[in-house]
């Protein structure tokens, strides 16, 4: 029998985003499958912690290596390709920034020819970033804000953007940008800074831990839940033409209130256990993100449904969980 339900390809479907877009397409009802790098170890934790992990089909391929991508576009006919692989963290890309510029700049050029030579009818969304806005040009930012990247991941995500939009008015391609504002979950990685203080948070409170060293606390951010965010993705390939959208809150915190608000949760005074931590430094920072995400909200009819506090105490009670041994799923 022929299956007539839609199919979706997904690069970095192991990471966060990849994790909850499975899960939100999987409820419509999709057939999906993603794009798997080749590690040494499984990485396959969140999709397990969201209990679908038996439910995507896995496909080998590595966004710096275009013939992987040309095959895995033959093998499955799939409507909607969302490009998630990247290597995403941005202290890591002063270290490493050629690698960032082939899987994260690069990469979704690949995926782009890929999907040229394939099928153009194919829809393809873009994980492009709020880092694009770097040392902001506007206290709000939206679509029409003026970029200037401040780290080599933002300069990466800033080529990949600007050929999206390429392929898009040069070969008709139904190619859209999210520009995304941070967005975290239980699922996020434990480097990243919101990541590090519920997991901080929950190893002092069950006394595994003295302290919590940061870096700079004073930087500002808009964050939502990813949850949300990836049901913003889908609804850009729905359109009926493509576009660039900012997804964001509208609201921005600083890393010092963000801590406030996680240590409060569990009762602690924040103040007791941040210690700023010059090592965490980055060498250009991003000071302030301000997202505005009216358009988004105008065309797509998209909102965000979860507050920074319910965000906190999600994360926290989940690190909470895991720390005190009341988990017992492989969850990092
Ligand atoms: P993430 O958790 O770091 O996931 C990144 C994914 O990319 C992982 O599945 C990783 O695979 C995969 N990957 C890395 N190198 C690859 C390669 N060479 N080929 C194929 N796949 C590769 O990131 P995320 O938070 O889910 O974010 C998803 C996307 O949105 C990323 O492109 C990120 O840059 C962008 N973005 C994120 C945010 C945010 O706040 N989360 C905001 C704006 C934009 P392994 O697990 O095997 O390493
Ligand atoms: O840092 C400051 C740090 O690493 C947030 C990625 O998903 O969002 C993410 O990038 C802020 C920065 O995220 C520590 O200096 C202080 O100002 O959690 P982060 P990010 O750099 O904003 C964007 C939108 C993406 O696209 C990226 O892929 O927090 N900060 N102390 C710290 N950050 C970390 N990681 N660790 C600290 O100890």
């Amino acid at each position: 029998m022929i299956n007539m339900n839609k199919a979706a390809l997904i690069t970095g479907i192991t990471g966060q985003d990849g994790a909850y877009l499975s899960e939100f397409l999987l409820k419509k009802g999709y057939r999906v499958f993603g794009l798997l790098a080749r590690r040494s170890s499984n990485t396959s934790w969140r999709l397990r912690y969201l209990g679908i992990e038996d439910r995507v089909q896995f496909v080998e391929g590595d966004l710096t290596d275009l013939s992987s991508l040309v095959r895995a576009l033959s093998h499955f006919e799939v409507e909607e390709v969302y490009n998630l692989g990247a290597q995403s963290f941005v202290a890591t890309s002063w270290m490493q920034p050629i690698l960032t510029g082939y899987v994260t700049g690069l990469g979704a050029v690949h995926l782009l020819e890929a999907i040229r030579l394939a099928n153009r009818k194919i829809r393809f969304y873009q994980a492009s970033t709020s880092e694009m806005f770097g040392k902001i040009q506007q206290p709000v930012q939206t679509e029409q804000t003026p970029f200037y990247p401040r780290s080599p991941y933002g300069a990466a995500k800033l080529y990949a953007h600007w050929m999206t939009v390429n392929y898009r008015e040069s070969f008709g391609m139904h190619a859209s940008s999210g520009i995304l504002f941070n967005h975290e979950s239980p699922l996020r990685g434990i480097e990243f800074v919101t990541r590090k203080i519920t997991d901080g948070v929950a190893r002092i409170k069950c006394g595994l831990q003295k302290e919590l060293r940061l870096g700079n606390l004073d930087a500002k951010r808009d964050w939502g839940f990813a949850g949300d965010y990836v049901e913003a993705m889908w609804e850009m390939l729905q359109q009926p033409v493509p576009d660039d959208y900012v997804v964001a809150t509208g609201r921005s915190v600083s890393v010092r209130d963000f801590c406030k608000l996680a240590f409060s949760h569990v009762g602690l005074d924040y103040e007791h256990f941040v210690v700023s931590d010059p090592k965490f430094q980055r060498p250009a920072e991003v000071q302030v993100l301000l997202g505005n995400a009216a358009k988004a909200k105008d065309k797509l009819g998209w909102q965000p449904k979860t507050s920074l506090e319910e965000l906190i105490a999600m994360m926290v009670d989940s690190d909470m969980r895991r720390i005190s041994g009341q988990n017992d799923s492989d969850a990092h």
